[in-house]
């Protein structure tokens, strides 16, 4: 659906190591086949695969981490996840990872976010906007191209941190991924992310860390139910995070629960389908969700693991659950105030969303 892909959006939930391009992995892959690091014809089947069960992408991970260990692929590999989403029209991006320590790379959680960081100022064909400031630079332009480009005939994408926890880790390691966010406060860095295979780990091992985050004011969205387990949902919700992603094994409990304190939900239709913790499309609890009018907002979770993209995700939604043009766009507009950046991006981005109206009645 051209309209899709025309649309301003907003993406919420996106893993900087599951959103790298095809080609860019298998070229990884192949020098460090080349080297005689790895198996090359063993990698090429894995990376090239299209469905896989939770526990498979899981692995699958690991096999990337490999591949993307160094400072300089990490920057090569966050520059290009940008592009790619300003390409699809994505006007702000949050933009998460989980900080890494390499030591035969020399590389520490910090000179990882460093590298990341590295990789968006690299980025020459859009402009990007990463800082919190007060004042606001876009004018009331009256056309939407106008907006995206801010005058300058680059598009223009919003883009921010989030620094994921993965629950494989300890509480120290945890810890130290907190208070690395707390310092890069003002580089970008808005937020913590708790993801990682939900089949291992431990809420309460991660809990003071979280818990130390939000005191702090850093924001935080939590995966949760993304496989069934009560007493961590209900821990989850008790914890009360800004936003969660997935939400896909509620109970009807948890369900009324979740609604009555309005948590919004970044929706992952194609990663759920894909790693079949939801049947089917048109089962998806997005339909309850959107009807009862809870906040939720579409998102990619990983565009290269998943072959996916924002617009193929608005471009689903809409034909599986017969929502209008109309519809979709407002749906798109209302994630603005979900966002985790200030209120400066916010009223910008209204900006974006109201001049591009139009086209989308
Ligand atoms: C839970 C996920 C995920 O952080 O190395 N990740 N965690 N559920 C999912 N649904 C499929 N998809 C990705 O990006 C990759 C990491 O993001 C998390 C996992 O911890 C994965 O290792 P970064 O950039």
């Amino acid at each position: 659906m051209e309209w899709c892909v025309s649309m301003p959006k907003i993406e919420l939930h996106a893993h900087l190591n599951g959103s790298i391009r095809d080609s860019t992995l298998m070229e990884l892959a192949k020098e460090l086949g080349d080297k005689g690091a790895i198996d090359f014809s063993a990698v090429e089947h894995v990376i090239l695969k299209n469905d896989r069960a939770l526990n498979e992408v899981f692995k699958l991970f690991d096999l990337i981490h490999i591949l993307t260990t160094d400072h300089k692929t990490v920057t090569r590999i966050t520059k290009e996840v940008i592009e790619d989403f300003a390409a699809d029209n994505v006007v702000y991006l949050e933009l998460r990872t989980t900080p890494k320590k390499n030591e035969s790379k020399g590389m520490s959680k910090h000179s990882y976010i460093e590298a990341v960081l590295e990789g968006i100022r690299s980025v020459d064909s859009v402009d990007v906007d990463l800082f919190d400031r007060p004042s606001a630079d876009i004018s009331v332009n009256s056309n939407f191209e106008d907006c995206l480009c801010n005058g300058t005939g680059k598009k223009k994408i919003y883009v921010r941190l989030l620094l994921s926890i993965d629950r494989r880790e300890t509480a120290e390691a945890a810890m130290e991924t907190v208070e690395l966010a707390l310092g890069m406060r003002d580089l970008g860095v808005v937020g913590i992310d708790l993801s990682g295979n939900p089949l291992v780990g431990e809420w309460l091992t991660l809990l003071a860390a979280l818990e130390y985050a939000k005191k702090q004011g850093l924001q935080i969205t939590l995966h949760c139910g993304e496989v069934p387990n009560p007493d961590e949902i209900q821990a989850m919700l008790d914890f009360f995070p800004r936003r969660i992603g997935h939400a896909c094994c509620f109970e009807d409990d948890e369900l009324k629960l979740l609604k009555k304190l309005r948590i919004p939900v970044e929706i992952c239709l194609t990663s759920n389908i894909r790693t079949e913790t939801i049947a089917s499309a048109d089962v998806h609890h997005f339909a309850d969700l959107y009807k009862s009018n809870h906040p939720v907002i579409l998102c990619t979770d990983d565009t290269g693991v998943f072959s996916t993209s924002l617009s193929a995700e608005y471009a689903l939604a809409s034909s599986t659950f017969g929502i209008g043009k109309r519809e979709m766009f407002e749906l798109s507009e209302k994630a603005i105030d979900f966002i985790f950046a200030c209120d400066r991006v916010k009223g910008e981005l209204k900006t974006i969303f109201a001049s591009a109206l139009g086209k989308f009645n």
